[in-house]
């Protein structure tokens, strides 16, 4: 008699019809022969799936070249499928489940003809978790299979561990004919399904990422009591060897990965890295939220990452324990057959080829990285993993930072009167946009808690679910902003954020601890005496440290002016407490 999950992965390929079916057990010999297939068979679009690298200097490094339109996530082909539109709100794209499944099957049908089916059984979470979530997802691509490998713990007892049950997270993927025409990424989060067509990168293929641990997740936290958030987890070690336990949230391509295994400049500072991109936290008997990581690895934004914007990751990317390592839409030094990317260190080679393969010529090219290339690595090859990071139940987080790209507007760092001033900020967040996904970029998108790409239901009810935590949590966190990306007169960025970073760290922190550090009351929030702030050993002038800290009224009017109009869209849904937060800001200034 063959198990439910044995008769669903029957089902899906009597649908899409591979030459074969191929149920991986996660092992290292198998990611071995995966890339092998990958080299020297498998091909998309008569692309081989991966290039091998200099292993001497990229130990275990393979490249992927991705189809030219297929770079970033495609939010416009993005579906929630909630039996109704209201609960899928304005914030994500709606169709109604049984026409967004007729549509899939349509599309589907033979899709996989003449490659393989690989199967994967992953778990989001470590197995002995109360919150970890048993998974299986099918690919018909290598790289897919590779990366969630990566990213995900793979092992084949995630199959007995569903067994005879039908509650298990669903995820089918095609790269079909890569068509954008016929590109879905579609959710169907009560049957706890995912369906993705059409595209083989990152958050659309990776079904376990974005897909379930944030869309699905989130609904799930809603309905059942905790939250699924685009967080970083740290640990922020001070001299006397405590360690704080933090949850950060930023748009995508914003630092998050930077920021996640920071190396201090300050003597005594340590941070530990839980997690670079999600976070499941739900409340403790002692009152406090708890975080996991439900991922593995980290799949992030090549460009810019060099040994002094962060040289964890590059100690992480070359560290030799964990197979193999993958680098996606990279240029290529074809003198020592090296990935290179714009912003990595030692300047720009001389024989590139650009990300899709062809010959670079700087004077007429532009990139010759993709602005949104990645790396995939496993996080166990990362220095500055915490020892908590299997810890079953999560680490207590004390603080929850959230950050955007502004050029203005908002100061260095500023803390919340308290949690519903906080949450009220964190809706009304605005960043300007990145590579991370395909739009215009550089323009200010409302982007609440750095979710409006990963919220799976109606945004209101995600926010009334953020201020009825505290109801049921007695020792929430704190919650505080910070914008690394404040521009002076002339454009340039202010604040030499990176490693800096850990002065602001330092100040939230010591806030943390009652009666320890003052603060400046302003109109938006708490922040910093500047005596309070360990600026010593910076080249930052008096009157620029004030322009970091500035809060211009008629600026923040104009803002508002967006933030009504954004939360409008949710009309009465829109929770009363959050407008009453409007209304005290709006008076303050
Ligand atoms: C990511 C993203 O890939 O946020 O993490 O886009
Ligand atoms: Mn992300």
């Amino acid at each position: 008699m063959s198990t439910p999950l044995e008769k669903w992965v029957e089902k899906q390929a009597d649908l899409m019809k591979p030459k074969k079916v191929y149920w991986c057990d996660g092992s290292e010999e198998e990611a071995h022969r995966l890339i092998e297939i990958g080299i020297s068979q498998e091909k998309i679009n008569g692309t081989p799936i991966f290039i091998e690298l200099n292993h001497k200097n990229w130990p275990n490094a393979y490249l992927h070249r991705s189809h030219p339109t297929d770079v970033a996530r495609t939010e416009h082909l993005t579906y929630v499928c909630h039996p109704n539109k209201e609960i899928a709100g304005p914030n994500n794209n709606w169709m109604e489940p049984v026409e967004a499944k007729e549509r899939l099957k349509h599309l589907s049908k033979g899709c996989m003809r003449g490659r393989t089916m690989y199967v994967l059984p992953y778990m989001m979470g470590h197995p002995d978790s109360p919150y970890s979530k048993a998974c299986i997802q099918v690919t018909d691509v290598s790289y897919v299979a590779i990366s969630m490998r990566i990213m995900t713990r793979m092992t084949k007892s995630v199959i007995d561990k569903i067994g005879n049950s039908e509650d298990f997270v669903k995820g089918i993927h095609s790269v079909g004919d890569l068509d954008p025409q016929k590109r879905f990424i579609m959710h169907f989060p009560d049957e706890h399904l995912v369906w993705s067509i059409g595209s083989g990168y990152g958050g659309n293929a990776l079904l376990g990422k974005k897909c379930f641990s944030l869309r699905i997740a989130s609904w799930l936290g809603f309905k059942e009591g905790w939250l699924a958030e685009h967080m970083i987890i740290i640990g922020i070690e001070d001299p006397t060897g405590n360690i704080t336990y933090v949850a950060a949230a930023m748009p995508s391509a914003c630092g998050k990965t930077n920021l996640a295994m920071l190396e201090s400049v300050l003597p005594g500072y340590k941070i530990w890295t839980i997690g670079d991109d999600i976070a499941w936290m739900n409340i403790g008997e002692d009152g406090r939220l708890y975080a996991i990581n439900p991922e593995t690895g980290f799949f992030g934004v090549a460009p810019g990452t060099s040994m002094s914007t962060n040289p964890n990751i590059i100690r992480t990317l070359k560290r030799d324990m964990f197979y193999p390592v993958l680098f996606t839409n990279t240029a290529l030094d074809t003198s020592t057959n090296e990935p290179w990317w714009e912003g990595l260190d030692g300047g720009m080679p001389k024989n590139l080829l650009n990300w899709q393969g062809r010959i670079f010529n700087p004077l007429s090219d532009g990139k010759a990285a993709h602005p949104n290339s990645r790396f995939t690595v496993s996080i166990t090859q990362c220095p500055t993993l915490s020892g908590e990071f299997d810890n079953p139940r999560g680490v207590p987080i004390s603080a929850i930072i959230f950050g955007g790209r502004r050029a203005k507007l908002t100061p260095l760092v500023f803390e919340s009167f308290n949690w519903h001033h906080g949450v009220f900020n964190a809706a009304r967040m605005g960043s300007e946009t990145t590579a991370a996904a395909i739009h215009q970029v550089g323009v200010v998108r409302r982007d609440p808690m750095a979710m409006l790409p990963f919220c799976g239901y109606n945004m209101a009810d995600y926010f009334q679910h953020w201020l009825n935590i505290d109801k049921r949590c007695s020792n929430p966190p704190k919650i505080f902003f910070v914008n690394w990306f404040r521009t002076d007169e002339v454009g340039d960025f202010i604040w030499p954020g990176f490693k800096e970073n850990i002065r602001v760290l330092k100040w939230v922190i010591e806030r943390l601890i009652p009666n320890k550090i003052g603060a400046r009351e302003t109109p938006i929030g708490f922040i910093p005496h500047f005596k309070d702030l360990e600026l010593s050993g910076l080249d930052i002038s008096k009157e620029n440290i004030e322009r970091l800290f500035e809060i211009n009224p008629d600026e923040w009017k104009t803002e508002l002016l967006g933030v009504r109009d954004f939360f409008k869209q949710f009309g009465n849904r829109m929770p009363k407490e959050i407008w009453d937060e409007f209304e005290n800001l709006k008076k303050r200034l």
